[in-house]
């Protein structure tokens, strides 16, 4: 992370970050040996050398990278730190996000955290709010240092629990609403999946001076112009769009990135 941004306020990090890069673009980093072109299958370290191709081709044009850490934990057979390597590989002024949504007892969570802010060093991770408040302070401590609470994920499954009724509100809602108070330091950003745009808009208005991390967009089917219209802010901005499979295995990575960059900046321009 560049110095300027080094010890800035997390929200305003983003804020600084996205308009110096002009993107709301992040770019999810989750490679998958058997899907890469066979190019790089012949490399000594294949998804190192992907992971460099897909930095190299786009760090221009995102705000973050997120790099879900499902991917790396399965994926060691040289018994080398790919993951490291890979988040020393992003320029300057670019936010790292580390994807785990990790949680436990107080006490092991500050373990999970430890390991991803200090060891790692994310400038932001997602969290699992279930096992409430003990839980979720270790990833809150530092203001410099952001965590995404998941909310209303992107998946089918979000119905289950998190549109269950608690009086008259859904559990998402109440997590949200408890997201609010823990944010005394200004550094907690939502989880709102893109494939549920009416509903982003009404998380948007609860929520308004809030980061939020859309995954969805592309494998997933969420509505690019719906999130960007509905998830911003009232400065366009704070919205953390992740576009992961369909832009790092599509067949031109720089035209498919280049483009979603492109039409998030008409449509929140237009807004
Ligand atoms: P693509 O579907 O390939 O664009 O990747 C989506 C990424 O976002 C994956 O790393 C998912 O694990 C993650 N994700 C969701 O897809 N849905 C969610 O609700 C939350 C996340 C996440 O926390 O990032």
């Amino acid at each position: 992370m560049e110095d300027k941004y080094l010890h800035m306020n997390f929200t305003k990090k983003i804020r600084s970050i996205q308009k110096a890069k002009n993107s709301l673009l992040c770019i999810g980093l989750d490679p998958v040996y058997e899907k890469l072109p066979a190019s790089f299958k012949k490399a000594e370290h294949p998804i190192r050398e992907f992971n460099r191709f897909i930095i190299e081709s786009t760090s221009d044009i995102v705000c973050a990278y997120k790099f879900n850490l499902a991917f790396y934990e399965s994926y060691d057979p040289h018994k080398i730190d790919i993951l490291r390597e890979s988040i020393g590989m992003v320029p300057p002024g670019i936010l790292i996000i580390g994807d785990g949504k990790r949680n436990d007892i107080g006490n092991s969570a500050e373990r999970y955290a430890n390991i991803l802010f200090d060891e790692y060093d994310f400038d932001a991770v997602t969290v699992n709010p279930y096992m409430g408040t003990d839980s979720v302070e270790p990833f809150i401590k530092n203001p410099d240092k952001g965590a995404f609470i998941l909310a209303l994920t992107s998946n089918p499954g979000a119905k289950d629990f998190q549109k269950l009724k608690v009086g008259n509100q859904y559990l998402y809602e109440k997590v949200i609403q408890r997201t609010k108070k823990w944010n005394v330091r200004n550094n907690i950003g939502l989880v709102v999946g893109a494939t549920h745009p009416r509903e982003l808009a009404a998380i948007r208005k609860r929520v308004p001076g809030m980061p939020i991390l859309l995954p969805g967009i592309g494998a997933q089917g969420g509505d690019l112009k719906k999130s960007v219209e509905n998830g911003c802010s009232k400065q366009n901005d704070l919205l953390l769009i992740n576009v992961g499979r369909s832009i790092i295995f599509s067949d031109n990575v720089r035209e498919t990135a280049l483009q979603v960059h492109e039409m998030i900046n008409i449509y929140r321009n237009k807004k």
